[in-house]
C-alpha cells in the first residue's frame, strides 16, 4: 500500500487540514501518515481559537522515522504556522526525498485576496522558496499573488493572465505548478496547471457554485495527492480533485453551517471511491 506523509495542523473543529486529509486519503486506499504541526481548537477563521505549537516535535519524530527506515511515496504539506516550521519541513524534504516519491506543497496562507491571521508577505516569500523543492504546488490565486509579490486579481482576468501567473510560479522551481480556484469564463471555476518539463498547460473546469467554504483547498489537495498515489496521471488527478471538491461544495449549499464548518466531504465519499474504481479499471 502506498503511504502519504502529510504535514499540517490539527484544527479540532472546522473540517480542514488533518481532519480532512486523513479520511480522504484513507478512503482512497492509501495509508495516511501524519506529522501534526500544531493543535488548534478550530481553524483561524473562528474568534479566540487556541493554538498549541508542536514545532519541537517535528525533528525528533522525523529522526525516529529515519532510524526505522520509514519512507513515503508522497509528502504532502499544507498549513505551516511559522518560519521555523518552513525550515524544518525543508530539512524534512532533504531527508525523505527519493528518486521515486513526490512532494506536493499546498502553500496554505489565504484566500479571496487576504492572508489568514498571522501570515505576512515575508512568510509568503519563505513559502515561495519552499515551493522550489516541490514536484507539485497547489496555490490558489491569493497565495500565488503573495508568493510572487503581484497584485491579487479577483475576477475579470483572461487565460493569458493565468498562464503568466503560472510561468511566475514555475520560476519558483517546482516541476508542476497548479493554480486552483481559477475562472476566466463566466460561470466556470476550476484549475489550470503548467508542467515545466513538457512545457504544457492543462486546465479543467466545472460549473461554478456560488458559495464559499473553509477547507475546500485541503479537500482538493488531499484528493489530488490520493489520486496520484492510485497511479493516475497529474491531469486525471487534478480533474478528479476538482470534480470531488465541486460535488462537496454543492452538497453543502443547503447546509447553514457550511461557511465556517467546512464542506460535507464525507457525504461524497461513495462518489469518490466509485470514481476511483472507474479510473483504475478504465
Ligand atoms: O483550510 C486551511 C487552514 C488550515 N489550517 C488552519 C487554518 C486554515 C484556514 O484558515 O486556519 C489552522
Amino acid at each position: 500500500m502506498k503511504r502519504i506523509m502529510t504535514i499540517q495542523d490539527i484544527s479540532c473543529v472546522g473540517k480542514c487540514s488533518l481532519t480532512v486529509a486523513l479520511p480522504i486519503i484513507s478512503a482512497m486506499g492509501v495509508e495516511a501518515g501524519i506529522l501534526p504541526t500544531a493543535v488548534l481548537s478550530t481553524h483561524t477563521g473562528f474568534k479566540n481559537f487556541t493554538f498549541h505549537d508542536l514545532t519541537n516535535e517535528i525533528k525528533p519524530i522525523a529522526n525516529h522515522w529515519k532510524s526505522e527506515n520509514i519512507g513515503f511515496d508522497a509528502i504532502y504539506t499544507g498549513y505551516l504556522g511559522s518560519f521555523e516550521q518552513i525550515e524544518l519541513v525543508s530539512e524534512f524534504f532533504d531527508e525523505f526525498k527519493t528518486d521515486d516519491n513526490v512532494i506536493v506543497i499546498d502553500p496554505v496562507m489565504g484566500d479571496y485576496g487576504k492572508l489568514y491571521p498571522g501570515f505576512t508577505e515575508e512568510f509568503a516569500a519563505a513559502m515561495a522558496k519552499l515551493c522550489g523543492k516541490a514536484d507539485i504546488i497547489l496555490p490558489n490565486m491569493t497565495e500565488a499573488a503573495y508568493m510572487l509579490g503581484i497584485d491579487y486579481v479577483d475576477s475579470g482576468y483572461d487565460e493569458e493572465y493565468v498562464k503568466g501567473v503560472l510561468m511566475g510560479l514555475s520560476n519558483l522551481g517546482a516541476k508542476i505548478s497548479v493554480l486552483t480556484g481559477v475562472s476566466f469564463e463566466e460561470g466556470e471555476l476550476g484549475v489550470m496547471a503548467y508542467n515545466s518539463e513538457t512545457k504544457e498547460f492543462f486546465s479543467y473546469f466545472n460549473k461554478e457554485v456560488h458559495a464559499r467554504y473553509h477547507g475546500t483547498g485541503d479537500v482538493f489537495a488531499s484528493c489530488c495527492t490520493g489520486a496520484l498515489m492510485n497511479g493516475l496521471s497529474v491531469e486525471k488527478s487534478l480533474a478528479i480533485a476538482a470534480d470531488y471538491t465541486a460535488r462537496c461544495i454543492k452538497n453543502t449549499v443547503e447546509d447553514e453551517n457550511g461557511r465556517w464548518y467546512g464542506v460535507n466531504f464525507e457525504a461524497e465519499m461513495p462518489y469518490l471511491i466509485k470514481r476511483l474504481e472507474q479510473e483504475n479499471n478504465g
